[in-house]
């Protein structure tokens, strides 16, 4: 069935040019295109949308991290787009990625992984409404 989900190419993937090369991917295996943003986060944004790590070591460097400069949100359409989206991108730590993976191929360090990618249905839900509102009903390629 088709489902819905959301692809962010964090501050490291943007900085080192690989927002063509992750979407050439996601591209090959079948996801349809469905909005896209570049957008730089702040502080607020950032926190809020990884509250859920909120209280955990790495929140302060991942909300640094992730303010650090522009990121590219990309709102994807796929049969199984949430499972499917994970396996491409891989584990979170690049080290233990598999390789073909993004992370696995891109990735340097567990910060900076290149890639984020929803995580649920119910996840994807309230990521796309974060970044897209009403504009994420609108057609997909
Ligand atoms: P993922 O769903 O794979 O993006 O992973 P998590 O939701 O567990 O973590 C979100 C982000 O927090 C990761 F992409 C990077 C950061 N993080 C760390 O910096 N250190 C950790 O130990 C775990 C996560």
């Amino acid at each position: 069935m088709s489902e819905r989900t959301l692809l962010i190419v964090k501050p490291d993937g943007v900085a080192r040019g690989l927002v063509g090369e992750v979407i050439a991917r996601v591209e090959a295996r079948g996801f349809r295109l469905c909005a896209i943003q570049m957008l730089r986060l702040d502080d607020e944004r950032a926190g809020e949308f990884y509250a859920i790590h909120r209280g955990k070591p790495f929140y302060r460097p991942l909300v640094e991290f992730m303010t650090s400069g522009p990121v590219v949100v990309v709102l994807l359409e796929a049969d199984r787009a949430v499972q499917g989206l994970r396996e491409l991108v891989g584990v979170t730590d690049p080290a233990k990625a598999e390789i073909g993976t993004v992370r696995g191929d891109m990735g340097t360090t567990i910060q900076a992984n290149v890639v984020h990618a929803s995580d649920s249905p119910e996840t994807a839900r309230a990521e796309i409404g974060f970044f897209f509102g009403p504009r994420a009903l609108s057609g997909c390629a």
